[in-house]
C-alpha cells in the first residue's frame, strides 16, 4: 500500500479551540501525523511518497467538490484576517457570528465585506482555527487524496492519503470539525472521474461524516455510509440520524449507522458488517474509507471503546469487500497511540488484500 503524505501539514497548527465557553488547547495537532509516519517507517506497508501533482490538476480536483466562492474565501482567508488588524498575525482566526440556515433568519447569499462575518458564513463551529499555513496544508492534503485516487484508478489495490487537517466534516462551501477541504470526497469524485461508475464511501471516524454526506446527498453514483456516535449526544449533533437516506435521485444512497456513546467492538463490528453489506448491494467498484482512529478507548473527545489490537480486524473486514480502496486520515486524538492504531488497521487490511 502506497502512502502519500503531505509535507505542508505542520503549517496548519491551531493554538486553541472554543469548547463550552472557554478556549482549550487544540486536539488536532501536527504530532498526530508524525506518530503515523514514525509507525509506518517502523512497520512499512509500501512506498512513502510526496505527490508531484501539478497545481492545475490539483485545482481541478478540488473544484470538482468545493464551490468557487468557498475556495476563493479559503485561499485569501489568512491575508484577509491579518488585514483586519495587524495584531491578528499572532492569533488564529475563529468565527464568532453565524448566519444560521433557515430562510427566516439571516441571508447567506450576500458575501459580507467584513472578514469576521465571512468566516462565520463559511464555518459551522468555533473549534476549527484557521492559521497562516492552513490553506497550504489543506491543499497539500487534497493533493494526497487525488494522488491516492489516481494510484487506485491505475490498478493499485489500495492507497493511503496521510494528511491533516482532516476533511470529512467539510462540505461544498463550509469548514468545521477541524476540516477545510474534504479529502475523502475529493478522492471519491476523482475515482468517479477516472471511470469507476459506482463509488462507495464508508466512514469509520467516531464523528458523523456530515460534509461527505451533504456533498453526495442527491447523487446515486456515490454511496455514503457512516458509522458514528449518535448525533443526539455526539458532535456534529445536527446531522447523522438514521432517517437521512439521501434525496432526489440520491434517495436510498446514504446510510447512517449511529451507535450510543460507550459502544464497544461487538456493536461496532455489527454496524461495520451492515455498512459493508450496503457497499456490496450498491455494486461499488471502488471504496473510500475516511479513517478516523477516534473510536479508540483512549480518545480524549470520543466515546467508543475499541482497543489498539481491534484495528487489525477492522482493516481485515474492510479488505473483505474486495474493492480498490483509498484511505484518508481523519480523526484520532489519543496522539501517542494514533500511529499504532492507524498502522494496525492498514496492516490488517493489507494482510487480507
Ligand atoms: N472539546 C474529526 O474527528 N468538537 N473532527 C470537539 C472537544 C469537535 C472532530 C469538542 C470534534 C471534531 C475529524
Ligand atoms: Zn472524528
Amino acid at each position: 500500500m502506497q502512502t502519500f503524505h503531505n509535507p505542508h501539514h505542520a503549517g496548519h497548527a491551531g493554538q486553541q479551540e472554543m469548547f463550552r465557553g472557554r478556549m482549550v488547547p487544540c486536539h488536532e495537532v501536527p504530532a498526530r501525523l508524525d506518530y503515523v509516519l514514525t509507525e509506518l517507517r517502523r512497520r512499512p506497508l509500501g512506498a512513502m511518497t510526496i505527490t508531484d501533482l501539478t497545481e492545475a490538476a490539483l485545482d481541478k480536483g478540488i473544484a470538482r467538490v468545493h464551490s468557487a466562492r468557498y475556495l476563493d474565501f479559503l485561499a485569501n482567508a489568512w491575508d484577509d484576517w491579518v488585514a483586519m488588524d495587524p495584531a491578528n498575525a499572532q492569533r488564529d482566526a475563529l468565527p464568532s457570528v453565524w448566519p444560521l440556515g433557515n430562510r427566516h433568519a439571516f441571508r447567506n447569499d450576500v458575501l459580507p465585506a467584513n472578514f469576521a462575518a465571512r468566516l462565520g458564513l463559511f464555518s459551522f463551529d468555533s473549534g476549527s482555527p484557521l492559521t497562516s499555513g492552513t490553506w497550504a496544508a489543506a491543499r497539500g492534503g487534497a493533493a494526497c487524496a487525488l494522488a491516492a485516487a489516481n494510484a487506485v484508478a491505475s490498478g493499485a489495490r489500495s492507497a493511503f492519503a496521510l494528511t491533516r487537517p482532516p476533511g470529512h466534516h467539510a462540505g461544498v462551501d463550509f469548514l468545521g470539525g477541524y476540516c477545510f477541504l474534504n479529502n475523502a470526497a475529493i478522492a471519491a469524485q476523482a475515482l468517479r472521474d477516472a471511470g469507476h461508475t459506482h463509488v462507495a464511501v464508508l466512514d469509520v471516524d467516531y464523528h458523523h461524516g456530515n460534509g461527505t454526506q451533504t456533498i453526495f446527498y442527491e447523487r446515486a453514483d456515490v454511496l455514503t455510509v457512516s458509522i458514528h456516535g449518535d448525533p443526539a449526544t455526539e458532535y456534529p449533533f445536527f446531522l447523522g440520524h438514521t432517517d437521512e437516506r439521501g434525496a432526489g435521485i440520491g434517495a436510498g444512497f446514504n446510510l447512517n449507522l449511529p451507535l450510543p456513546r460507550g459502544s464497544g467492538l461487538a456493536a461496532w463490528r455489527t454496524a461495520l458488517d451492515q455498512g459493508l453489506q450496503a457497499v456490496a448491494d450498491f455494486g461499488a467498484q471502488a471504496l473510500v474509507v475516511p479513517m478516523g482512529l477516534d473510536t479508540f478507548e483512549g480518545d480524549p473527545i470520543s466515546g467508543f471503546t475499541l482497543r489498539s489490537e481491534d484495528y487489525f480486524a477492522v482493516g481485515a473486514a474492510l479488505a473483505s469487500a474486495g474493492l480498490p480502496t483509498v484511505f484518508t486520515f481523519e480523526g484520532g486524538y489519543a496522539v501517542a497511540e494514533v500511529g499504532t492504531n492507524a498502522v494496525n488497521l492498514l496492516e490488517g487490511f493489507q494482510q487480507v488484500a
